[in-house]
Parts: C-alpha cells; structure tokens; sequence
C-alpha cells in the first residue's frame, strides 16, 4: 500500500476483472499532518513495538548503507525521543520485533544484506538490548517473518534470499537462538518480499513469496506434519511486467479464508488474489492506485485495466 505525500490513500475501484459498474465508491482516507524524526541515513524498513514496556509503541529503523538501526521509543502522543543507534552488522535491511525467548520483552531481528547476515539482539524490556548473535545467509536476506512454523511454542522464522529466491526456515529454539536453516525453492530466481499465512486452514503457516523479475507469486504450503517444513511451491505467473513487489495477508471478503495481497509496483496496482481455503490462490483482482510508488500524485485519469 502507498501512503503519498499529501497524507492521503486513494484506489480506483475499477479493476481488472470487469466489475467496474458493480464497485463500491472510491474512498479517500485523510491523515493528518505528518512529523519528523531522524534517524541514520538512508531508513529503509520499519519495526514497531514496546520494547520498554511503557505501554507506548517504539520504532526501530534499518539504515542501509550503515552498520547501524536507529531505535526511537515513543512518548504515547505520537512523538518520540532522539534516536538511539544500534551497532549492527553492515547493510541492515530488513527488521522486526518478536519476543523470541518468551521473557515477556520484545528481541530484535534484523537481516543485514552487506554482511549476508541474519541478526538476533536480546530485549532488556527497558527499550536496550544485549549480546548479537549473527547468522550468515547464502545470499541478501531480504525479508523476513516469525511465525510458529513447527508444533512447539517457540517462535521461528522464515527469510526471503533476494538473489536466488529462495526461502530459508530457521527453527527457534526458545532461547533467542535458531537452529538451520532449511532453504527451499521457491521455484522463481527473486525473493522481493515475503510473508505467512495460512492458506490451507490447517492451522501452520505457509509462506508466501513476490518474485518481480518472474513475475510471479509463489506459495510454499507447509507439508502437514507440524515440524516446519515446506511442499514444493505452486507459482501464480502475475502477467509480464507487473512487478509484485510487497505482499501481506488477511480475510478481506470475511469468508473465514485467507487472502493474498500484493502491490505491482510499476503498473501502480494492488492485486488481490483470494484464497479458496485448500491453499490455491484465484486469479487476481486489480485494483489501481493513483499514486505511484514513490508517493507521488497522478495527475493522469486513471486507466481501465479491463483485460490488460
Ligand atoms: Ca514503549
Ligand atoms: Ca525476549
Ligand atoms: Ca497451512
Ligand atoms: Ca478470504
């Protein structure tokens, strides 16, 4: 999703699948003014959450370009306090928060795709962390979730190789530590971003990938036996040229099944492919954005996508 720089979202309804005389209205969504605050050069991707158990959320930003996340805890009234930097292995790109030894403080996770590592620091719960454990990737770990992929209460995580598209599974081990990886195809040469769901109602995740050199959103659904691992991926070509690019998951038509979404980040869209509940994806609605992906206004009258 594109937020532009006038504080605004806004979505043609018309999409790709001939049901434009049937689509609700446009909806415009206002925001307010916005404020700055600084972080090292170059943020890139975004954690939010309490690391200081304050009840206010905090922010973390990766710097790429740096060896450095900045991390700004709120105040609760939507402004925060002078950044402090985090010393962190070179090019760190992707970032989130998870609790992932249970101690009720949040850990931080980032992947750092100069030095092909994947990072975990250990929450104090007053907003500092502790000790950097690193794990060397193959190639840039683009992204990342954590999820509980096998049957145990710990949680895990699953990366996104930017460079050969693969996807790589590491088993938490409930003390801020992770075993594997595991890596699998995801049938593709490109993971842009990734992200789980779990699309065959079963009840454990399963990983969904973009791949815009191909085109393409691939699936790998977990293989049933509660142990993390993955079947071979089912690959949803997009049409030549659309770029998927950010994928997420919900219910958005409320039916009890998830959904996929993802924006196009060329051709200005959000694709929405919903699910059937036994895993597969249906062909995509489209809906196009006004705005381009990097924020600015279109001026031009939106296009019809009918049949393109
Ligand atoms: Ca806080
Ligand atoms: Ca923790
Ligand atoms: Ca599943
Ligand atoms: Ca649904």
């Amino acid at each position: 999703m594109v937020l532009a720089g006038c504080g605004r979202i806004h979505f043609d309804p018309r999409s790709d699948s001939g049901t434009a005389d049937d689509a609700p209205a446009c909806t415009d969504v206002q925001f307010g003014p916005h404020s700055e605050f600084a972080t090292a050069s170059n943020p890139y991707k975004l954690a939010v959450g309490d690391i200081d158990n304050d009840g206010a959320l905090d922010l973390a930003a990766t710097a790429i370009g740096t060896s450095v996340v900045s991390v700004l805890r709120g105040n609760g009234d939507g402004t925060f306090r002078p950044r402090v930097e985090l010393a962190m292995p070179s090019g760190p790109f992707s970032i989130g928060f998870a609790d992932l030894d249970a101690n009720g403080n949040l850990d931080l996770l980032v992947g750092s795709v100069n030095a092909l590592m994947i990072s975990v620091r250990s929450g104090n719960g007053d907003g500092t962390f502790s000790g950097s454990t690193s794990y060397p990737t193959a190639v840039r770990p683009r992204a990342f979730a954590v999820a509980r992929l096998d049957a145990n209460a710990t949680l895990d995580l699953v990366s996104c190789e930017q460079d050969n598209g693969a996807v790589s599974v590491w088993l938490g081990n409930g003390d801020n530590s992770l075993s594997g990886p595991t890596t699998y195809s995801a049938g593709g040469t490109e993971c842009y971003s990734l992200t789980v769901g779990d699309l065959d109602g079963n009840g454990a995740p399963d990983v969904i990938v973009v791949d815009p050199s191909n085109d393409e959103v691939q699936v790998l659904l977990d293989n049933g036996q509660g142990v993390g691992a993955f079947r071979a991926a089912t690959r949803y070509p997009t049409g030549a040229n659309e770029t998927p690019a950010a994928v997420a998951t919900a219910d958005v038509d409320h039916d009890g099944v998830t959904d996929v979404i993802t924006t196009e980040a060329f051709t200005r869209k959000i694709a929405v492919y919903l699910g059937n509940g036994d895993g597969a994806l249906q062909q995509p609605v489209r809906w196009q954005s006004r705005v381009d992906p990097r924020g600015r206004r279109d001026r031009r009258r939106p296009r019809r996508h009918r049949g393109d």
